[in-house]
């Protein structure tokens, strides 16, 4: 059997970072090419710097390194997203076209990362189902949405296995958040360790989906392992993880470190939070290929501080 080459975009990013380590210890550290547009000096294995836009350099190292597969994680998130609607149009379509025309060409198996984000207008915000109405609000939901329907196309039209979830907000401690909506419930742990307080750009009661990395993960690798027939949901699975507001995540960070204050300044992001949903169903993820969170609010907080204490005590030393 055809040993698997992995080619990751956007290595270099909040789930890049983590989800490239786990492939390389999945596939073995030369198996992986982490790519992205900023240079960075892999820990271990192999980078190349990579444009999405840049189809030719794409091409070159898709054929150099004979890519079997591809996680298409690189894309300007939906707070970012904001300050320029067509670049961020540009990267997250015309970079998602280039990914489809080498996985076309070159018969290469595809993960693309959709988001809550496809969701804005005339949907239930509870428990918001595999198949509510798409009708979202800010430029990044729309290329999500977009997107999703491209990769159900080209699976359709070309015969080519690509599989998609729709992340909630993702929580690790291993990488920073790169400029969305649900960034917050990452900084919040940084802040509590370091200042001992945190201003919130969402205000107390705003619930969103999120998920801590570890099961984001794990689903990411569980969906790309599933057997293909079992796959049956047309766009992108709903994923779901544990959903809390900044009041919970505060109460839930003062159990560890009881002189945490929280204060809470929304800004423009409040309006993005406020037309997303607040829970997912995930039912057809669970029921297709077995999908199960294991992470609730309580052991992700103990896991975040922990892993950040060494992290800080490491850096101070
Ligand atoms: P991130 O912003 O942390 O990382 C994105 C990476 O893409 C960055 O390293 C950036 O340098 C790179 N990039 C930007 N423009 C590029 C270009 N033109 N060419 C090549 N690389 C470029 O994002 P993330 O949080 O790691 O998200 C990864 C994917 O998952 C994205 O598609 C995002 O939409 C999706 N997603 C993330 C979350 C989340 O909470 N993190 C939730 C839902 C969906
Ligand atoms: C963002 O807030 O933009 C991302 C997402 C949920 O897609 N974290």
């Amino acid at each position: 059997m055809k040993q698997d080459r992995i080619l990751v975009t956007g290595a270099n990013g909040q789930i890049g970072t983590v989800l490239t380590q786990a492939l390389q210890a999945r596939y073995g550290v030369e198996q992986v090419v982490a790519t992205d547009i900023v240079a960075k000096e892999a820990k271990q294995g192999i980078f190349e710097t990579l444009d999405i836009l840049d189809g030719n350099r794409f091409a070159e190292i898709v054929k150099e390194y004979q890519i079997t597969q591809i996680y298409h994680l690189a894309a300007i998130l939906s707070a970012k997203g904001e300050a320029d609607p067509l670049l961020t149009w540009d990267i997250n379509m015309k970079g998602l076209f280039n990914v489809l025309e080498l996985c076309k060409e070159y018969q290469i198996k595809l993960f693309f990362p959709s988001s809550i984000a496809v969701f804005g207008e005339e949907f239930p915000k509870e428990n918001t189902p595999q198949y509510a109405p798409l009708l979202p609000t800010t430029v990044y939901g729309i290329s999500k949405s977009a997107g999703e329907n491209w990769c159900a196309y080209y699976r359709d039209r070309y015969g080519l296995d690509i599989r998609s979830l729709r992340y909630p907000g993702i929580i690790g401690h291993q990488s920073e958040a790169g400029g969305g909506t649900t960034d917050y419930a990452v900084e919040i742990y940084h802040a509590a360790l370091k200042d001992g307080q945190y201003t919130c750009f969402l205000s107390e009661h705003t619930v969103l989906p999120m998920i801590y990395m570890a099961d984001a993960i794990r689903a990411t690798i569980e969906l790309m392992d599933a057997p293909q027939e079992k796959l049956k949901t047309i766009n992108s699975y709903n994923l779901a993880g544990i959903s809390f507001s900044p009041a919970q995540i505060a109460a839930s960070i003062q159990t560890h470190i009881p002189s945490f204050q929280i204060a809470y300044e929304p800004d423009f992001r409040q309006k993005i939070a406020d037309s997303w949903p607040q829970s997912v169903d995930d039912q057809a993820a669970q029921n297709d290929w077995g999908w199960q969170a294991q992470y609730d609010l309580k052991a992700m907080t103990a896991e975040m501080l922990k892993n950040l204490r060494e992290r800080y005590s490491v850096l101070s030393k």
